[in-house]
């Protein structure tokens, strides 16, 4: 199982998708493992995005990322992470397929309503930075037999 970092980012929560969003996750079997609103300090941004710094587009994004309350999410699932970026579609909203988040519910080239994490080694590095010890709980979900096929010994 992988977990991955979402962040719905402040156009999704000033516009009011959170719950829009969530569900999209929730609908297609991943499990929410942790989820809080916060607003991201500076430092945490510039930490977040570090690999963009050079990048012309880098101030207005850690301009727009601190502006406003997100939510941050970790979710859980086989193949989570680029389950999570299929879901997201590309982007941004101006050229996301129709069917995806970005592509249902933006046509920014700038705000992008939603991160996910793109990688095993992303995910691991962010999720330490959003959630402190603890917060991501390991909690059996109810209704994984339905989810998942485990009957040959493995998660299909
Ligand atoms: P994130 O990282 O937010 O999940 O988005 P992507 O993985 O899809 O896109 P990215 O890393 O290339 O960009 C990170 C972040 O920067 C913003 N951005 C990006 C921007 O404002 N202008 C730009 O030209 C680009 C390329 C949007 C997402």
């Amino acid at each position: 199982m992988e977990t991955t970092l979402i962040i719905l980012k402040p156009d999704a929560v000033q516009r009011g998708l959170i719950g829009r969003i969530v569900s999209r996750f929730e609908d297609k079997g991943l499990q929410v493992v942790g989820m809080k609103l916060t607003q991201i300090s500076q430092q945490l941004a510039a930490t977040h995005y570090e690999a963009h710094k050079e990048r012309p587009f880098y101030p207005g994004l850690v301009k727009f990322m601190t502006s406003s309350p997100v939510v941050v999410m970790a979710i859980r699932g086989n193949g989570a992470i680029t389950i999570a970026r299929n879901m997201m579609g590309a982007t941004f909203g101006s050229k996301a397929n129709p069917g995806t988040i970005r592509g249902d519910f933006g046509v920014s080239n700038s705000f992008n309503l939603i991160h996910g994490s793109d990688s095993p080694e992303a995910a691991e590095r962010e999720l330490k930075l959003f959630f402190a010890p603890g917060e991501v709980l390991n909690w059996p979900r109810h209704g994984d037999q339905w989810i998942y096929d485990v009957s040959g010994g493995k998660i299909e």
